[in-house]
């Protein structure tokens, strides 16, 4: 095996989990190196990535001489390997799928820091401030259209890179409990997308460890 995906800790890392679905999902096989990436260790780890990674951060698939740096690139790889099982075959639907996988990876409304990934696992979680009750809203709304209008089970009515994307992001959203009633085919589908073999996987380890506590969550109650 010379496909090696170099992931991170399982509470820490959500970039890594999205590309560790695409892999998981695709059918792909791959090495996994775990990365440590809690501090203190998260320093020198990162280092030794630097060292074949041009910006020293996981997820990293090195397959043979190709070094893929980035969750979105790894996932777009996952699918191509696959014959392109995780986007559609039309390119107007498949276009539309990568505006919200780019719509999600250029940080949605900047949610995701202030909801951190680590929060997820923390035995006391802070309710939404209100702002961040609005923008978890207009996702929400987004996801509900895109099912309304796709029919479902998934957002692009197959299982897409798009579900996949989100998949952190619906973590986050569902351990903060927000009122998902006006919202009955997104909350639906978040309670699918939680229960699919992979991300139960991922998370089922996550949950192993201590929790990772960042300084600025309690805090943020603008
Ligand atoms: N845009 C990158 C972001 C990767 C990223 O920020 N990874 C975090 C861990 S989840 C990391 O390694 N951060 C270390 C750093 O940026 O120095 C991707 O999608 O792969």
């Amino acid at each position: 095996m010379t496909r090696v995906l170099y992931s991170g800790t399982r509470n820490a890392s959500s970039w890594a989990f999205r590309a560790w679905l695409a892999l998981k999902e695709a059918g792909v096989s791959f090495d996994e190196e775990v990365v440590d990436i809690r501090r203190p260790q998260r320093f020198a780890n990162l280092d030794r990535i630097r060292a074949f990674s041009p910006p020293g951060a996981v997820p990293v698939l090195v397959d043979g001489d190709a070094v893929i740096f980035d969750s979105l690139a790894i996932m777009e790889y996952a699918s191509e390997l696959a014959g392109g099982v995780l986007l559609p075959g039309d390119p107007r639907k498949r276009a539309h799928v990568r505006s919200l996988v780019s719509w999600q990876h250029a940080g949605l409304s900047g949610l995701c820091p202030r909801l951190s990934f680590e929060s997820a696992f923390y035995p006391d979680r802070r309710a939404m401030t209100d702002g961040e009750v609005a923008d978890a809203s207009r996702i929400f709304e987004v996801w509900e259209q895109e099912l309304a209008r796709s029919g479902g089970p998934w957002l692009a009515g197959a299982l897409s890179l798009a579900d996949l994307a989100f998949a952190p992001t619906v973590v986050r959203l569902h351990a903060h409990a927000p009122d998902l009633a006006q919202w009955p085919r997104a909350a639906a589908w978040m309670t699918r997308l939680l229960a699919r073999d992979t991300v139960r996987a991922w998370m089922d380890e996550a949950r192993t460890l201590a929790p990772v506590q960042l300084d600025d969550y309690g805090s943020r109650g603008q």
